[in-house]
């Protein structure tokens, strides 16, 4: 699908910078420079919906400060120098199996960061890393994120990657809590054009009800917005349940168990025991309640700004909860699981939380990894399992981590450390050797993570719009590295597969594998791909949901001859087919939930401290990473720090303030505004770049909210950080 005038062409691709996987339509000239990009209207998800991030791609794309070549530190002086592909691997194939050798497996860690939630090679080729280090150690952004939903979903449908999301489309009420889609584009929850979705519903006379400590741009549009404590939306939405059930209420719909319980568990919260804690009166608590039960259909949707609190993982198991108790689950309009196109990973079992704790603090395991909210304690601490070895990949964890600068020390007193990233920044300045893939452009997509979570059924699959040019791309760099960190030459990758590269070799194996527990060992032949990367696709494609080889149509040929993407049509009920629980029904009470139930109730009269700080993310940015693009930055897209003119005034601030919390102090612009609860401060994290090598992100440095927020706290079941409801002081500056 190239059209060609005057030396430019015009391409497809799906945008890879969140989640809204919204199809863009790039035009590149004759030096495959982007000259323009723009919302594909053919794309039957996205619509030609595209927002600034996306349509400055070709910028990010083009940064003269990414990284094109392999860098290597001298560690005696502290400097950088480009380096062969050859070198860089012959460094790690040469201390990280001598380090493991001496200290053990735990003795290494991995940390991944968001991106491989975007990518290719984070979906396919992560896991090489996994098997490679053999360690415990592995820590991912998930637990800054959405551990607190996939425990619940896990502990619920057993299975963590069964994941219900709002039916937005059709749905005719819909609650919103701690998401701002308007500025995010929403999470865990994939729908491109995400305020369009939330305009047509109020337009088809549907009610948007949003909670929040700040009246965002989301409240504005809403119907009618609350103000919420940070931190208290279990209490909130427990006395929602209480209604639901003492004014029979509810009108369950699918086969469930541990009702009971959860009626039991709810009873101490009454509308007017968690007015107290929340600040949302007890008349709006059975309002909701009543709303909720009434509408024809109505869903309950919490995200970030619930996951990453004390009680993240209460509040994601009480929003499906409530969706089940109103007879809105696995129903069109309620909560409803997507379907994503590609063979997911079969468990078999149901999920187990806990198989394993980390060593210092004793946190539970979550879907085979620690939370990151211990990963400084880990590096820190001395005695068998220290960890000595990080290797990150697409991640910047010293700004994205909880207690940010005390993970700073710890990355500077690793003994080796290896970064897979575009940049060096705050957190690869670091390591030993960073190993930058090739361009955006250069890389092929296919949301393998996303369209799990998607609010339509809908696949597209993009190649690379631009030739490797020499340049590694992320799959054959994580191909490489797995080698390289066993201590393995290129060449002996397999003595089954000689003569093949090392990405080759790893996707062969895999095809193998997948075909033969498949029972179609004999059909390789008939895999469609230029390489083996699209024939993996082409067969996960073959055997998913809708695939040729599992009574459907889809197969990799068919997102090639639909380069816009295909509708796969709306969500469909799934039960009881998704579920992996033993008891084959939806688990309303699990144990592990019922006990932190307990905690809650411990914490519902603990004082609150006077003044909070929450976060919030910006449109023009995107954690930590696109500050180095000048169109971008500057204007809203600034780190300062929201705060009520009463608390100002009160507390006798100017310009700018002092923040001091239990992890640590910064001194921040201050931002007044009517439109966060006083109490409340608000700043956005993934700034902090003072020391950076990047030109335009050190003009507009910032400071980063992790040197607030303090890592000895957690949500208990998932261990995920807390970076809501953090106790912070004010002072003048
Ligand atoms: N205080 C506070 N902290 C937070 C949050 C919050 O709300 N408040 N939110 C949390 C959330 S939700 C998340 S997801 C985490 C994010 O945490 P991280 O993933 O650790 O941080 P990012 O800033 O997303 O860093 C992404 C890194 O990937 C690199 N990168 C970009 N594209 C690619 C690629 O294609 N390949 C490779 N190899 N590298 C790439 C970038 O250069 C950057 O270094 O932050 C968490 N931290
Ligand atoms: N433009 C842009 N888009 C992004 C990102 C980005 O950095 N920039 N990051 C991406 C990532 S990694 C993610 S995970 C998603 C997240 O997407 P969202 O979940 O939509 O995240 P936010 O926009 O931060 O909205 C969270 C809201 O929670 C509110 N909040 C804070 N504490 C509480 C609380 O205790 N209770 C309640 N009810 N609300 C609270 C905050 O005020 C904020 O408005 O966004 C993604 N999209
Ligand atoms: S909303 Fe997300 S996916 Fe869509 S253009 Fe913007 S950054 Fe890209
Ligand atoms: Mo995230």
């Amino acid at each position: 699908m190239t059209q060609v005038t005057d030396g430019h062409r015009t391409l497809l691709r799906t945008c890879p910078l969140c989640e809204a996987v919204c199809g863009l339509e790039l035009t590149l000239d004759a030096d495959d420079h982007v000259v323009s990009v723009r919302g594909d209207q053919a794309d039957p998800f996205s619509k030609g919906f595209i927002c600034p991030k996306g349509a400055t791609l070709g910028h990010l794309d083009e940064d003269p400060d990414q990284l094109t070549e392999p860098m290597i530190r001298d560690r005696a002086t502290d400097t950088w120098r480009t380096a062969s592909w050859d070198e860089a691997f012959g460094v790690i194939r040469e201390r990280l199996p001598q380090l493991t050798a001496a200290h053990g497996n735990q003795a290494a860690a991995l940390y991944l960061g968001n991106p491989n939630a975007h990518t290719v090679a984070g979906a396919l080729y992560v896991p090489l890393l996994i098997r490679a280090l053999g360690t415990r150690n592995l820590f991912s952004a998930s637990t800054a994120d959405q551990m607190p939903k996939q425990v619940s979903s896990g502990l619920m449908f057993g299975d963590p990657l069964t994941v219900a999301v709002p039916d937005l489309d059709r749905t005719d009420y819909l609650l919103m809590l701690g998401a701002n889609p308007l500025e995010s584009n929403g999470s865990l929850c994939t729908a491109p054009d995400f305020p369009g979705r939330l305009r047509a519903l109020k337009k088809r006379g549907g009610r948007l009800v949003v909670v929040d400590p700040r009246r965002t741009r989301t409240a504005k549009l809403a119907d009618e917005h609350l103000f919420v404590r940070p931190g208290s939306d279990a209490y909130l939405l427990f006395g929602i349940v209480h209604t639901l059930f003492a004014e029979q209420l509810t009108e369950v719909r699918v086969e469930v168990a541990g009702l009971d319980e959860v009626r039991a568990a709810a009873a101490p919260f009454t509308p007017e025991v968690v007015a107290g804690r929340t600040g949302v009166p007890a008349a709006t608590v059975v309002r909701l309640a009543r709303e909720l039960a009434a509408a024809p259909t109505a869903a309950v949707y919490a995200r970030i700004g619930t996951c990453t609190a004390e009680f993240g993982t209460l509040t994601q198991w009480l929003v499906d909860v409530i969706n089940v108790l109103t007879g809105n689950f696995d129903t069109p309009g309620g909560a409803m699981f997507a379907t994503g196109a590609a063979l997911g990973i079969v468990r078999s079992r149901p999920f187990r939380l806990g198989r394993w704790a980390s060593r210092v603090r004793g946190l539970p395991e979550a879907m085979g990894e620690l939370p990151v909210a211990t990963l400084a304690d880990e590096i820190l601490t001395p005695g068998e399992g220290q960890i000595r070895a990080l290797v990150t990949v697409a991640g910047n964890p010293v700004l994205s981590a909880p207690s940010g600068s005390r993970l700073d020390t710890a990355c500077a007193g690793l003994e080796f450390m290896v970064s897979v990233d575009r940049y060096l920044n705050e957190t690869t300045r670091h390591a030993d050797v960073i190993l930058p893939p090739a361009r955006i452009l250069q890389s092929s997509h296919y949301d393998f993570a996303l369209l799990n979570f998607a609010v339509h059924n809908y696949a597209r699959y993009s190649r690379p719009l631009v030739a490797a040019g020499g340049r590694m791309t992320e799959p054959e760099v994580l191909a490489r590295l797995a080698l390289a960190l066993s201590g393995q030459e290129p060449r002996s990758a397999s003595p089954r597969l000689p003569g093949l590269d090392p990405l080759t070799v790893v996707d062969e194996i895999v095809l193998a594998g997948t075909l033969h527990k498949a029972g179609m060992a004999d059909r390789r032949h008939e895999l469609l791909g230029r390489d083996t990367t699209e024939q993996r696709i082409d067969l996960m494609l073959r055997l998913g949901p809708f695939g040729e080889w599992n009574g459907g149509t889809l197969n990799l040929q068919v997102l090639l001859d639909n380069p816009h993407g295909i509708d796969l049509g709306p969500l469909q009920p799934r039960l009881p087919g998704v579920l992996r629980t033993a008891s084959k029904k939806v688990e309303l009470a699990p144990q592990p939930l019922l006990d932190d139930v307990t905690r809650l109730q411990a914490r519902l009269d603990a004082d609150a401290p006077e003044m909070v700080l929450v976060g919030r993310r910006q449109l023009r940015s995107n954690n930590s990473w696109l500050h180095n693009v000048p169109p971008l930055v500057g204007g809203s897209n600034r780190c300062t720090l929201h705060i009520h003119p009463d608390d100002v005034a009160r507390l006798g601030l100017g310009g700018h303030a002092v923040v001091k919390s239990a992890a640590g102090t910064v001194t921040v612009d201050l931002e007044p505004t009517a439109d966060i609860m006083p109490g409340v401060v608000s700043l956005p994290h993934g700034w902090g770049h003072g020391d950076s090598e990047q030109q335009v992100a050190r003009v507009h440095a910032g400071v980063s909210a992790n040197v607030l927020t303090d890592d000895s706290l957690v949500d208990a079941p998932s261990g995920n950080a807390v970076f809501n409801g953090v106790p912070v002081t004010l002072s003048p500056a």
